[in-house]
C-alpha cells in the first residue's frame, strides 16, 4: 500500500487572524496571501502558476469572439483597428452598420438659375393685348401665282416604301396599319362622351365655305385675325371646354379631356390682341380646368400642347395664374420618366402619378421623347426646382451616347426598358423622328449657345441629312428630304419634313453655316409646291417626288396619303424665312394657302376641318376635325407672318417650341 507523505497532496490551510479582529486593509491582505503562498509547497506553486498561465492564454484567444462587435463604425474605419485581428473568422459587413451615405450636394444644373421665390426670372411680359391696327398690305394681295391645273392622280395603295411593317401613329397610338381605314385613322380616339352628330348626307360632302366678309383691300393680318375668331365662334358654340372641335356634326372630340384647344389657342389670343376671347378663356382655365383626374395622358402631346401652352401664356401675360397651372401639370406628368432607362413612357395617368407605355410595346418614339426638353428645362428655371430639367437632360445625355445613329440621323424608336434604339435602319426628318432635330438646335439657343454636345449632333445630322436624304426632282428641280430604310432610298415626303427650313433658316440666325440658310430657300419652296400643285392648293399629309425625267409631275400623292389636318410646318417656315430675309414672295406663298384653307376647310357655322382628298376641289371630303394646333400653331405663324412688327415676339428673345408657344431664351448668366 502506498502510504502518502506530507508533500504528496496540496494542502491550502487558511489561518485565522490572530487578533480576531476584521482587518480588510490593503497591506493586511497583501501580508495574508504572501504568507499564505510561501507556505505551498513548491510543486503547489508551479502547478497554480500553470493553471493560471493557461487561463490568461485561452481568455486572450477567445476574446474577439466574445466580444459584441462594435457599432461605432468610426472604429473600424482606421486600418489600424483591424491589425492583430483574424479577418479569416470575421463577416466584412453586417447589416445595419453600412457607413452612413453622406448626402452629396447635387450639382445644380449647368445653366440652370436657382433663384429665390423673390427673384424667380420675371416673365418675358410681352405687350398686353390690343386690336391690331390695320395695314395696307404689301405685294400681291388677293391671289398669287396660278396653280397649274393637273389631272387626277393614279390611285395608288397605301403601302410603305420602307419594308419595316407599317405602323400608324395617331398620338402616341401605335396602330397596326392593316388593322386601321383611313377614316378610322382620321378618327382615332373618339370620344365616348361625343354628342351624338347627324348623319352626313350628300350636301354635306362639301363643307359650306364661309364668306370672311373681308374687302379689299385686304389687311393680311386682318383677314388672319378674322379667321381665327371664326374658328373660336365654331369651338365656343358647340366644343367649348372640350379638346376639339367638329366643326361640321357641331359636335367635339375628347382625348384627354383637358381643354386641349382652348389652351393650345391661349398665346396665339394674346399675340393676336383678341382681348374679350383671351379673358373668358382664362375665366375657364381658372374655374374648370382640372388636372386632378384619373386620366391617361400622352406625355409629349400634353407637354408640348399644355405644359407649353399654359408657359408661353404666363411669359406673354406677367399672369402667375399660368405658372402655377404648369407647375401642376409638369409635376403630375413626372411620374412618365420613372423606368428602367429613364428614357420616358408614352403615357401618364396625371390623377394617379402612374405611368405605362403604349399596352402593345414597351417602345416610345424617339420624337415624343426628345421634344419636351424646352418646356421643363424651362419649368426648372422659373421653379427653382432641378428634378424637372434632370429628367429631360438625362433623355438627351443616352441619345447622344447611343449607337444605331447613321451620320447623325436617329431612328424612330427606343426602347423604354433597354434604353436602345428599336427598329433600327430606317431614318426620316418626318413622323417619330422631325422635333428631335428642331429641339437639338432649340435647346442650345433655348440655355444661350452653351450646350455643344446638341449643338454637334445637330450639325452632324444636318450633313446627314445632305449626304443620305436629299433629292432633286426631275421635272422641276425641287429639292426635297426622302426617306433611308435599310441602305434603300425612298423619294417619300412628310409634311411634318416641312418644319426643316425654318429650323435651318433660325440656326443660320444664330450663327450656324450659310448654307444651311440656302437649303432652307429651296426646301420651303418644295413645301409651298406640295400646296400649289394640289388642286384644292392644299398639301397632303405625305407626298411622293418624281425622279424619274420622264414624269411631268414633281408630286404624286397615294390615296390614302391625300388628307390635310390644317397642320402648320408650311406657314411656320415662311414665318421664319420672311422674318430673315424679308422676301415678300413668303408672305405670298402664305397668302396662297392661306386662302386655300378658307376655301375649302372653312365651315360657315364655325371653326375650320381637315379634309381627306386635296386632289378634289369639288368634293375635298370634310373629315369634321380641327386639330388643336390649327389655333395654337397654323393661324399664330400666318399672323407673325404677316404682322409688319418684327419685335412682335422676336426671335432674338424666344424660342417657339415644337407646338408654336414661345418660351424665352435664358438671359446670359441663368
Ligand atoms: C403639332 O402637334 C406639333 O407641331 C408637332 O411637333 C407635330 N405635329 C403637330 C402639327 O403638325
Amino acid at each position: 500500500m502506498y502510504a502518502l507523505s506530507s508533500k504528496d497532496f496540496v494542502s491550502l490551510t487558511v489561518t485565522e487572524g490572530g487578533d480576531g479582529r476584521y482587518n480588510n486593509g490593503k497591506q493586511r491582505r497583501r501580508q495574508s496571501w504572501w504568507r499564505r503562498w510561501k507556505q505551498l509547497s513548491r510543486l503547489q506553486r508551479t502547478l497554480i502558476l500553470l493553471l493560471l498561465s493557461a487561463v490568461v492564454v485561452c481568455g486572450t484567444a477567445m476574446y474577439p469572439s466574445l466580444m459584441p462587435f462594435p457599432t461605432d463604425v468610426s472604429l473600424l474605419a482606421g486600418e489600424d483597428n483591424w491589425k492583430g485581428m483574424d479577418t479569416g473568422t470575421l463577416k466584412p459587413a453586417l447589416p445595419g452598420v453600412i457607413p452612413e451615405v453622406v448626402p452629396r450636394a447635387v450639382p445644380a444644373p449647368e445653366k440652370l438659375e436657382l433663384p429665390t421665390e423673390q427673384n424667380r426670372p420675371a416673365p418675358n411680359k410681352h405687350r398686353p393685348v390690343v386690336p391690331h391696327k390695320r395695314q395696307r398690305s404689301r405685294g400681291n394681295v388677293s391671289g398669287g401665282p396660278t396653280k397649274e391645273s393637273q389631272g387626277p392622280s393614279e390611285e395608288r395603295g397605301a403601302e410603305t416604301a420602307d419594308g419595316e411593317k407599317p405602323l400608324v401613329s395617331w398620338r402616341g397610338a401605335i396602330i397596326e396599319a392593316e388593322q386601321v381605314t383611313e377614316a378610322q385613322h382620321m378618327e382615332a380616339q373618339p370620344s365616348t362622351r361625343q354628342r351624338e352628330a347627324p348623319p352626313a348626307g350628300p350636301g354635306q360632302a362639301v363643307p359650306q365655305v364661309a364668306a370672311t366678309g373681308l374687302t379689299e383691300p385686304i389687311d393680311r393680318a386682318e383677314a388672319v385675325r378674322e379667321a381665327f375668331r371664326h374658328a373660336w365662334k365654331g369651338y365656343r358654340d358647340f366644343a367649348w371646354g372640350h379638346d376639339e372641335l367638329k366643326p361640321i356634326s357641331k359636335s367635339y372630340g375628347e382625348w384627354f379631356g383637358l381643354g386641349l384647344t382652348l389652351v393650345d389657342a391661349l398665346d396665339t389670343m394674346w399675340i393676336l390682341g383678341l382681348k374679350e376671347e383671351f379673358e373668358e378663356a382664362k375665366k375657364w382655365v381658372a374655374t374648370e380646368l382640372n388636372f386632378s383626374k384619373n386620366m391617361d395622358v400622352n406625355l409629349f402631346e400634353t407637354t408640348i400642347r399644355i405644359l407649353g401652352g399654359l408657359l408661353s401664356t404666363y411669359h406673354l401675360t406677367g399672369d402667375r395664374f399660368f405658372f402655377d397651372k404648369a407647375k401642376d401639370i409638369g409635376t403630375r406628368l413626372m411620374p412618365a420618366f420613372k423606368t428602367p432607362s429613364k428614357i420616358p413612357y408614352s403615357d401618364v395617368n396625371i390623377g394617379q402619378g402612374k405611368a405605362r407605355p403604349p399596352r402593345w410595346t414597351s417602345d416610345s418614339t424617339v420624337a415624343e421623347v426628345t421634344s419636351i426638353q424646352l418646356e421643363f428645362r424651362e419649368l426648372s428655371r422659373l421653379t427653382q426646382d432641378p428634378q424637372f430639367q434632370n429628367a429631360v437632360d438625362e433623355v438627351m445625355k443616352i441619345v447622344h451616347r447611343l449607337d444605331g445613329k447613321h451620320d447623325g440621323l436617329v431612328p424612330k424608336f427606343i426602347n423604354t426598358n433597354s434604353g436602345q434604339f428599336t427598329h433600327r435602319g430606317v431614318f426620316t426628318l418626318g413622323a417619330r423622328a422631325d422635333s428631335y432635330y428642331e429641339y437639338l438646335l432649340k435647346q442650345w439657343i433655348q440655355s444661350g449657345k452653351k450646350e455643344n454636345e446638341l449643338v454637334e449632333d445637330y450639325l452632324q445630322a444636318v450633313e446627314g441629312v445632305k449626304k443620305n436624304l436629299l433629292r432633286v426632282t426631275a421635272p422641276r428641280r425641287l429639292t426635297f428630304v426622302g426617306e433611308l430604310s435599310h441602305g434603300r432610298f425612298s423619294a417619300k415626303m412628310d409634311h411634318l419634313v416641312c418644319f426643316l427650313p425654318g429650323t435651318l433658316a433660325l440656326g443660320t440666325h444664330h450663327g450656324l453655316p450659310a448654307d444651311h440658310m440656302e437649303l432652307a430657300a429651296r426646301l420651303v419652296e418644295t413645301c409651298y409646291q406640295m400646296y400649289a400643285q394640289m388642286e384644292t392648293g392644299l398639301s397632303p399629309e405625305i407626298a411622293q417626288f418624281n425622279l424619274q425625267p420622264r414624269n411631268s409631275r414633281d408630286i404624286e400623292v397615294k390615296a390614302a396619303d391625300r388628307h390635310n389636318l390644317l397642320r402648320p410646318e408650311t406657314v411656320e417656315s415662311l414665318f421664319y424665312l420672311y422674318r430673315f430675309t424679308q422676301d415678300q414672295k413668303y408672305r405670298d406663298w402664305g397668302w396662297e394657302i392661306f386662302q386655300s384653307f378658307n376655301k375649302h376647310a372653312r365651315v360657315s357655322t364655325g371653326g375650320y376641318t381637315s379634309i381627306g382628298n386635296v386632289r378634289d376641289p369639288a368634293n375635298p371630303r370634310p373629315k369634321d376635325k380641327m386639330e388643336s394646333f390649327f389655333l395654337g400653331e397654323t393661324l399664330k405663324y400666318l399672323y407673325l407672318l404677316f404682322s409688319d412688327d418684327p419685335s412682335l415676339v422676336s426671335l432674338d428673345e424666344y424660342v417657339f417650341n415644337t407646338e408654336g408657344h414661345p418660351l424665352p431664351i435664358w438671359p446670359s448668366g441663368s
